[in-house]
This record gives structure tokens, sequence and C-alpha cells, in this order.
């Protein structure tokens, strides 16, 4: 078992390694950027190494830095959270070649899952449904038209190296296929240096649901069931809720089924995530993999009481898995809280904590690295806290949200705390009838003036 793991990353995730890994007796190294100097994964860690100043690429992406901190403090192991340097295939290569094991997915493994239509023929492969469209690659505009003619409009373009929507476009007649194939290899090319795109029928008002897997040393995979990830606000969730109010038991099988097919097929190592599309008649996709822990997480953990990242630290040393799949014995639901302001198109809002009280009671977990006092940077994600309710049924766990949320009280910053209290009034919502369209036409009330 690992002596000391170093944690390259920050907030609320290099707290909840730091945690599971004080539970397994592992000692700690905190690595921050000048900015994160009064950060309490800093101050929880046995070791911090501080790894340069604010902005990421000279800190929390700066493989030297963090390769360097690990050898000075002899960690045998770095943890990457999700985000970051998490499913870069280089930084997996390079703790390998220094003989420090990381702990995700090999840089064979995120570079075959990372690349979108590489993931996809893998998948189709493996007998995993797919959506219709290309086969790889589309080799210039002649074949997009031709594609696109066979497999019938609405369809959707989208880049190989992309992801989570960025160079994406929907095409519903071929007059607009030109345009949006243009702009869509532009937009990958100046994103990601590879203008690569493949072609999908639009599916509909879709759902996002996704599978956790668990992959061992062995080949050997179990899945433990299913996140709704469906509210959405330009491609960053909002809200997560496990089980799906959507799912049935035979649509659970069935997507867990190929999920564990589809980790043996590839033997995938460690904890990962296989997101699908789920249109209106309950047909699911393979949409994409994900070779990281995610910000979710923490949903699946409760209704199953397992501690996904203890499961990351023993794959990592080489423990087999049980076998066994999960499924849900509760109802989760998390609330991400940015420091946003919803009455102003979720605008970022940095600065001061000036006052902080986390709600608490049975069924309430929060994953948070704030505090009363903590100035919130301005350099990184607006993610400051997770707010998880459990409870026997979803409506007890809505009720319980509301609580929670009513008695959060974050002050001196704006945050997304009143748009998730209106979300949990939402006659929409509160009946489970939402796609990934939801936030199309989700509008905040006005703000209520103290005394009225
Ligand atoms: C799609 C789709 C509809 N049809 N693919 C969004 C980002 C990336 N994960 C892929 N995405 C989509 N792919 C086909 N063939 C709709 C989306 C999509 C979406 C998917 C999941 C969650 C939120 C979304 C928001 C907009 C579009």
């Amino acid at each position: 078992m690992f002596k000391k793991i170093l944690i390259a990353n920050r907030g609320e995730i290099a707290l909840r390694v730091i945690r599971t890994c004080k539970e397994m007796g592992i000692k700690t190294v905190a690595v921050y950027s000048t900015a994160d100097a009064e950060s309490l994964h800093v101050r929880f860690a046995d070791e911090a190494v501080c790894i340069g100043p604010p902005p990421s690429n000279l800190s929390y992406l700066k493989i030297s830095n963090i390769i360097a901190a690990a050898e000075i403090t002899n960690a045998d192991a770095i943890h990457p959270g999700y985000g970051f340097l998490s499913e870069n295939a280089k930084f997996s290569k390079i703790c390998e070649e220094h003989k420090i094991k990381f702990i995700g997915a090999s840089a064979e493994m995120i570079s075959k899952m990372g690349d979108k239509a590489t993931a996809k023929a893998t998948m189709r492969a493996a007998g995993v449904p797919c959506v219709p469209g290309s086969e790889g690659i589309i080799k210039d505009f002649k074949e997009c038209i031709k594609l696109a003619k066979e497999v019938g409009y609405p369809v959707m373009l989208k880049a190989t190296a992309g992801g989570g929507g960025k160079g994406m476009r929907a095409v519903w007649k071929e007059e607009n296929l030109q345009d949006a194939w243009d702009s869509a290899r532009q937009e990958a090319a100046a994103s990601f240096g590879n203008d690569g795109m493949y072609m999908e029928k639009l599916i509909e008002e879709p759902r996002h649901i996704e599978i956790q897997i668990v992959g061992d040393s062995s080949g050997k995979a179990c899945h433990l069931s299913e996140r709704d990830c469906s509210i959405q606000r330009r491609h960053q969730k909002l809200t997560e809720e496990t089980p799906s109010p959507f799912m049935t038991d035979t649509l659970r099988e069935k997507m867990g089924e190929a999920a564990v097919k589809a980790a043996e097929y590839i033997k995938y190592e460690g904890a990962g995530t296989i997101e699908f599309l789920v249109d209106k008649h309950r047909n699911f996709y393979f949409m994409e993999m994900n070779t990281r822990i995610q910000v979710e997480h923490p949903i699946t953990e409760q209704v199953i009481d397992y501690d996904l990242i203890r499961e990351q630290i023993l794959v990592a040393a080489g423990v087999p898995i049980s076998g066994k799949n999960y499924f849900p014995q509760l109802h989760s639901i998390e609330c991400r809280i940015n420091a946003e302001d919803p009455y102003h198109g979720f605008r970022p809002s940095p600065g001061k904590i000036t006052n902080l009280h986390a709600p608490g009671g049975h069924g309430v977990r929060i994953d948070t690295h704030v505090y009363s006092g903590y100035v919130i940077p301005p350099n990184y994600d607006s993610m400051i806290a997770k707010l998880i309710t459990t409870a026997q049924t979803r409506e007890e766990a809505i009720n319980k949200m509301k609580r929670a949320l009513d008695e959060f009280v974050i002050e001196g910053i704006k945050t997304t705390i009143p748009f998730h209290r209106q979300l949990m009034d939402d006659p929409k919502y509160i009946e489970g009838n939402y796609t990934t369209k939801f936030m199309e036409d989700f509008k905040m009330k006005p703000q209520e003036v103290a005394g009225e």
C-alpha cells in the first residue's frame, strides 16, 4: 500500500482525497499556488509544497513542478482529482516514467478515450449501443454532405478532440451544413489543435445519464449504477441525482451491463464514468467516457455507502475489486454551490466570504474547502461547495435540500444558492420531468427584498 500520496489539485476535491488518505493511514502532500496559501487542503495535509504563482498553467498544470514536489517529498503516488491534469496522458506517462503511481488511467487509455471518434469506435466494437452516424472522422465536406443525407437531418457535428460541447454543431437543414462544418472545425482547431470531426444523428431532448464503473488490474469491472446529470447550463452541470427519475429497473440493468461490458472490453483500471444520451423512448447511446473521478461522485457514495476515492487508491495499489454491482438503496441529490450571481447571468462573484453558516443534520453532506474569512481567488473554477442531501425517497431528498439551502448562509459574495432553492420548487423538476433542454426555459424569479 502507498505510504504517501501527493494530491495534484486544490479546493474541495483535494480535501476529499486527503480525508480518505487519513482514514487509510496514508500520509498526504498538498501542492498549492501562492493564491491558495490559506486554503484548507494546505492546512489538512501532512506536508505542503508551493508549486508556483496563481495562474493554473504556472502551478496546477505545471507538470515539472508537481513531479518535483513528489520527488522532494518522496511521494509514491499522485492523485490528480478532476480537471487540471486528471485526464492528461503526458502527465500519466511522466508519472509512470518516474515510478510514481498515477491514481488514474494509463496514458494509452486516456488518449484512447479522449479521442471521441476512437472512443466511439471502440465502444461500437464492444457491442455498446452508439448513436448512428459516421464511422470515425469525416474525410472532407463532400463526405460530410453525403453522410448527412444517409443519416438524415437533424445531425450533430462533433470534434473528435472535443467533449463537453466544444466544437459541436446541431444541423437541421442541408443549407446550414457548410457553415456549421467550417465554424466547428475552426473552433476545434483553435481549442484543441485538432479539427477532426465526426457526425451523429441528433438525439432530440436527450437526458444525460452516466454510469459509474470501477475496473481492477485483473480486467474485472463492476458498475455502481447511474447519475442523472441532465440539468446543465452551457455544458456546466448544476445539479445531479441518483437514482434518475427517468430510470426503470430494466433500463438500469441494460445500461449497467453495457457499461461493464465496455470497461472489461478495454480492460479499464480505476474509477471511470460512461456517459450516455437517453432519448424519450428510453433508448440509450454511448456519448463519452471520463477516465477520472467526477465532481458528482458523492451522490453515488451516499446511496450505496461506498468510498470511491478509497476504491481508486486500492485498485491503483493492485487490490482486486469484489466484482459485485451496486444499486441505489436511497435517493441523493447534489447541488453545486458556485460563486456566481444567478440574477446576473451566473457571472463569477469572487471575493471574501465575510460570514458562512453551513447546514447540517441527518442526510446532509457538504463537500467544501471554504470557511468564513476565506478569499475566493478569481483564478480558478467558481465551484465553492457541493451540498448533498440523501433520504429514503426523492420527495424527502428534495425537502431536505430545501431545508438545507434555507440554512446555508454565505455572505460577502453572490452564490447559486437562490437558483437551487427555486429549482427545488419547480414543478417540472419536482415531477422529475426534465431533459438537457431544461435550463433553456428556466428564469430566475425577481429577488425578494429583505423585510418585504
Ligand atoms: C449530443 C446531443 C444530441 N444528439 N449528441 C453535449 C456535450 C457532449 N457531451 C455531447 N453533447 C450532446 N451530444 C447527439 N447525437 C446533445 C448533446 C447535448 C448535451 C448532452 C448532455 C448534457 C447536456 C447537453 C447539452 C447540450 C447538448
